[in-house]
């Protein structure tokens, strides 16, 4: 019954929508309105069901139309009908604010929830070997958000191998296992979508949250950290079959609960750094089965008036608290994981952690909000640097990463928000995201620091996020537009060699650079 339920209302909804069949004035209020012609497709509580979750977390970041123009006119290449005709402008306003209002309380969503959520592919027959010629480790994998697809590119010759659908609004860089075979992508409802690149092929997909930031994956590859806004948690999937692992529910060691930035790897330290929302702890989670004991410190025990040692963990998924003074996020790594580099939220400055003696050792003054998720580093004159942009003023800092002082500032065209470099190139690529000139990419020396040239690759259309193939031949930028392209450059002539149309392509990945960590590309 509640299946015909459920067809009916989905079938009416397009009906409804197709027709222009008048809404009865019954559905007075906007949640009734929503219950009728959203509820069977979005969810009867907003969190998503064929449709995505319709709720202010995803939808705040969410690029694009506004949400009652989406609900008037549909939205091209998915299955979202128009409303325009059926519903009353007013209607189409109070529907659109409904689903802006936040949700009463944080729900739940439970290891059973996730494996009930889990769909293992039954057409997927993994192959033995790669069924293309290409290099595998020189595979791009180019997430096109326009219309929610993903291209593999082969990055020496740039033919298209495949094109399959995501989960909707995949956001971050998709993840790769350390041989580069298989590739994991998240989406912001808190998908999590498991590809085979040798068979080119989607193993199968599992919601682990749902609203989530970015994922990481062990060292062994053995287990995938998946960081939640919605619940407060991170969980760990298995990454062979994308079962639960373990769900960690987050909170400082008072009780306070906190949604999680993002969640990193640490390949030297073999373990999970999490940046986390809300309270002034890091945390690690050992991905090493016989990590060594983590200690957790004291508490005050009220039965007994005195100070009691908390019990230790040790092994897999072992966590430890790094106290912090503020809540630190957007985490840049230098390359041993020695140290990481947060961006406090207020105050203007960048907050060192020695990941080593769990504590702060530095601060810089970083106005203007440091994408330090975005930095990258390099050798100049025997000293290692690394730059970063900021989201609100048109330069980038370069920093001493050797005594954490500020080196230079590079004047931009405008605030950027992706960097990148190569090991065998000698320039930065750093794009102008923000403000008029977002068609604009600046190529910097990265000795002399000076602007060598600026592209400006389509009149108009935002120019950004760059990536080498593994050889740093070839600098691939995205035109970030719904009829977009890929524009490949020779990285020493700087001129253009390919431009492949796509989505909306929003960011590229590069299987080689990516496994092995390269100093050019963020982590
Ligand atoms: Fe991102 C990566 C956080 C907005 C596109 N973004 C990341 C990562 C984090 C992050 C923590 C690193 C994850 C990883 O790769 O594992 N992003 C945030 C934000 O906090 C912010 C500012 C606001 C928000 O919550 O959404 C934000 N991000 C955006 C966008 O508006 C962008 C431009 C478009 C979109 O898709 O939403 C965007 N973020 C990206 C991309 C990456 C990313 C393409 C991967 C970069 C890379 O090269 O690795």
């Amino acid at each position: 019954m509640i299946l015909r339920i459920a067809i009916f209302s989905a079938v009416w909804c397009g009906f409804a929508a197709s027709t222009g069949f008048a809404v009865a004035e019954d559905a007075s209020t906007p949640q009734r309105l929503y219950e009728q012609q959203c509820a069977s497709c979005h969810g009867r509580g907003r969190l998503g069901g064929t449709g995505p979750a319709l709720i202010p977390e995803t939808l705040s970041r969410m690029h694009g139309p506004a949400i009652a123009k989406v609900v008037a006119d549909g939205r091209v290449a998915t299955q979202m009908p128009a409303f325009g005709a059926s519903l009353t402008s007013a209607q189409i306003a109070g529907l659109a604010e409904y689903i802006k209002t936040p949700l009463a309380e944080v729900p739940a969503w439970t290891a059973t929830d996730i494996a009930a959520s889990r769909s293992m592919s039954a057409r997927y027959v993994a192959a033995t070997g790669p069924v293309f010629k290409a290099d595998p480790l020189n595979l791009f994998v180019v997430v096109e958000t326009g219309d929610h697809h993903v291209s593999v590119l082969d990055g020496d010759s740039y033919e298209r191998l495949d094109r399959f659908a995501t989960p909707f609004a995949v956001h971050g860089g998709p993840k790769f296992t350390p041989d580069g075979r298989y590739v994991f992508i998240m989406s912001r409802d808190g998908w999590v979508q498991k590809y085979d690149l040798w068979s080119l092929q989607e193993v199968g997909r599992v919601r682990a949250g749902l609203n989530a930031r970015n994922i990481a994956i062990s060292k062994d590859g053995r287990w995938l950290a998946v960081a939640n806004y919605l619940p407060r948690t991170l969980t760990i999937l298995s990454a062979e079959d994308l079962s639960v692992a373990r769900i960690f529910d987050v909170a400082d060691k008072s009780g306070v609960p906190s949604r999680v930035s993002a969640v990193y790897q640490a390949p030297t330290r073999d373990s999970f750094i999490l940046a986390l929302k809300d309270v002034s702890e890091i945390w690690e989670i050992a991905t090493d089965p016989n990590a060594e004991p983590v200690f957790e410190g004291f508490v005050h025990s009220h039965e007994k008036g005195m100070e009691e040692a908390l019990p230790s963990s040790r092994g897999l998924f072992a966590r430890r608290r790094i106290k912090v003074s503020q809540p630190l996020d957007d985490f840049f790594f230098d390359p041993q994981y020695r140290h990481l580099v947060g961006a406090a939220r207020e105050g203007g400055k960048a907050v060192v952690v020695n990941l080593i003696v769990g504590r702060e050792i530095a601060e810089l003054p970083l106005p203007g909000m440091p994408h330090l998720g975005s930095g990258i580093s390099w050798m100049r004159d025997g000293r290692r640097v690394m730059a970063t942009p900021h989201l609100k003023e048109g330069r980038l800092s370069i920093i001493g990463v050797d005594d954490w002082s500020i080196v230079s500032t590079v004047a931009t065209d405008g605030p950027g928000f992706f960097l990148r470099s190569h090991e065998s190139t000698p320039y930065v690529w750093a794009d102008v995201f923000f403000g008029p000139n977002k068609d604009r990419m600046h190529i910097i020396d990265k000795q002399s620091l000076a602007i060598v040239k600026t592209l400006r690759p389509v009149p108009g259309s935002t120019a950004a996020h760059v990536e080498f193939d593994r050889h740093g031949r070839h600098a691939l930028v995205s035109i970030w537009e719904d009829d977009g392209a890929l524009i490949v450059y020779d990285a020493r002539t700087l001129e253009e060699v390919r431009r492949i149309p796509m989505r909306k392509p929003s960011g590229k990945y590069n299987v080689w650079n990516k496994i092995t960590f390269s100093e050019g590309t963020s982590h």
